[in-house]
């Protein structure tokens, strides 16, 4: 039997360690929460090492918070990603799969035992919820195909908002406005002829999220006089596509500066199913140039679409920045978290692909940076693997609100305060286009349920962390070793 000895002085420097965490800053009271979805941001951002983009907003978010260099979504879609966000769950059929995901989980039933969100766990437990934008897959919290009439609206998630707020403006209903160009037109009516990308000389708030930034700050406000504790969800748009900014966001790159891809081709030894959907691009039908995995674009069209791209970044950085800014300025940022959080990644021409649904590495990661008020800030680097499911826990815990519920995620907190968490297995998994893909601190391995072959890839990113090259076929005792870790994620959905 083995006996713990503990040296005194071991026992001493935890004394002090307690005393000093009882000496820094605790929030009093239960902490305020407010969660900043962004749609299709890449970690092509200032806190993750991008020196050229101009994020300074989250910069400063950064340097005080945790920043997860290895996050990843669970699925590459919009809606299905946002669906594991907020039932913490993995995607059990492929109706999880979707973008409609979360009509799956909706219900017109009274609220049952079981919340269906983490947004009504919150709510049932005395936080007063707020939606602006899109934080499920609504942009306005109707599901679509049903709003066109205040009869016929039907909310996405019926029991977790108290309140959900989005202002149409100009465009004139949430859908169009997500599609929105500055004139107030919008992919939709123009059947997609129009570009992906514009610059008008315009103010932020002739795009949706410049009004959403300030419909958030104008909310915090009223959230603060209110004194009860609070959720409040903020869903900006950019740099999801149309890629559309104010033009004093384009004026602060240098198209010639702006870096291609460095991994441009299509990997090696792959079935090109691999890569198939990639159709979202392509419908903006009156761009230069048509995306195809046949021919890679120009590299001047490639470089424009890349800036485009860096502006609305630029341009949602600074909507992001009005809303942390006034969590300041309204004495509330000592007792509130702050998650900024991505919902999948970007192909910007990596292998050939303008898009996001595919299971690689550069659609699959994003940003997920979180602030908790009294932790010290930390850059989690890319040996901790953590996953968009883990972000619902870990809120609970921090917030002390309990989970009789059964959840897929680990909570981040350990992670956070020490920088290392024995604990938790080291790994996260994703599905899309009839692959399920394991990532841990060193390998990608996929596989995937179809005919064609080969239907496992392989990647290893200490030699390859741009996925250029399956190896699966050389180093099958790696991928023999890997499988057991890999079946955990198979929750049998493309049997189902
Ligand atoms: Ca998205």
């Amino acid at each position: 039997m083995n006996v713990l000895r503990v040296s005194p002085y071991f026992l001493m420097l935890c004394l002090l360690v307690s005393q000093w965490a009882c000496n820094s800053p605790q929030p009093s009271g239960p902490m305020n929460v407010l969660f900043i979805a962004v749609d299709d941001l890449r970690p092509d951002i200032g806190p993750y090492g991008n020196a050229l983009i101009k994020t300074p907003n989250l910069d400063k978010l950064g340097n005080t918070a945790a920043v997860f260099e290895n996050h990843y979504v669970q699925v590459p879609t919009c809606g299905a990603s946002r669906c594991n966000l907020l039932t913490g769950l993995l995607p059990g059929t492929v109706d999880h799969l979707k973008n409609s995901a979360f009509e799956t989980f909706m219900s017109d039933e009274p609220e049952g035992e079981s919340p269906e969100s983490m947004v009504h766990h919150f709510r049932r437990n005395g936080y007063r919820t707020v939606g602006i934008g899109k934080i499920s897959h609504s942009v306005d919290g109707v599901i679509y195909g049903y709003d066109e009439s205040p009869e016929g609206a039907r909310p996405e998630m019926p029991h977790s908002w108290d309140e959900f707020l989005f202002d149409a403006d100009k465009w004139g209903t949430g859908w169009n406005a997500f599609f929105g160009y500055a004139d107030g037109s919008n992919r939709q009516e123009k059947k997609g002829q129009v570009a992906p990308y514009e610059m008008a000389d315009v103010s932020d708030r002739d795009y949706p999220d410049g009004i959403t930034a300030d419909l958030a700050v104008q909310k915090l406000q009223e959230l603060k006089a209110g004194k009860q504790p609070f959720f409040l969800g903020v869903g900006f748009f950019k740099p999801h596509l149309p890629f559309t900014a104010p033009k004093k966001y384009w004026d602060l790159y240098d198209r010639n500066e702006i870096p291609l891809t460095q991994a441009p081709d299509i990997p090696e030894n792959i079935h090109l199913a691999s890569l198939q959907k990639m159709g979202e691009f392509n419908q903006y039908k009156a761009g230069d140039e048509r995306a195809s995995l046949d021919s890679a674009l120009s590299d001047d069209y490639a470089r424009k679409l890349i800036h485009a791209y860096y502006a609305s970044v630029s341009y949602v950085d600074a909507q992001i920045g009005k809303v942390v800014d006034e969590l300041e300025k309204q004495g509330l940022a000592d007792n509130t978290i702050v998650i900024v959080w991505g919902d999948h990644g970007w192909h910007l021409g990596e292998h050939r692909v303008w898009g996001k649904h595919t299971t690689f590495e550069v659609a699959l990661r994003s940003p997920l940076i979180i602030r908790v008020p009294g932790m010290a800030p930390r850059f989690i680097a890319g040996n901790s693997v953590v996953s968009t499911i883990d972000i619902y826990p870990s809120l609970m815990e921090w917030c002390g609100i309990p989970v009789d519920f059964s959840l897929d995620g680990q909570p981040l907190g350990t992670l956070i305060k020490e920088g290392t968490d024995p604990k938790r297995e080291n790994v996260s998994y994703s599905y899309f286009n009839k692959g399920i893909t394991m990532r841990n601190d060193r390998y990608r391995l996929t596989r995937y349920f179809r005919d064609q072959n080969p239907t496992v890839e392989l990647y290893d990113h200490q030699t390859d962390p741009l996925e250029t090259r399956n190896i699966a076929a050389e180093q099958p005792d790696v991928v023999a070793a890997l499988m057991p870790l890999w079946e955990k994620g198979n929750t049998g959905l493309y049997s189902n």
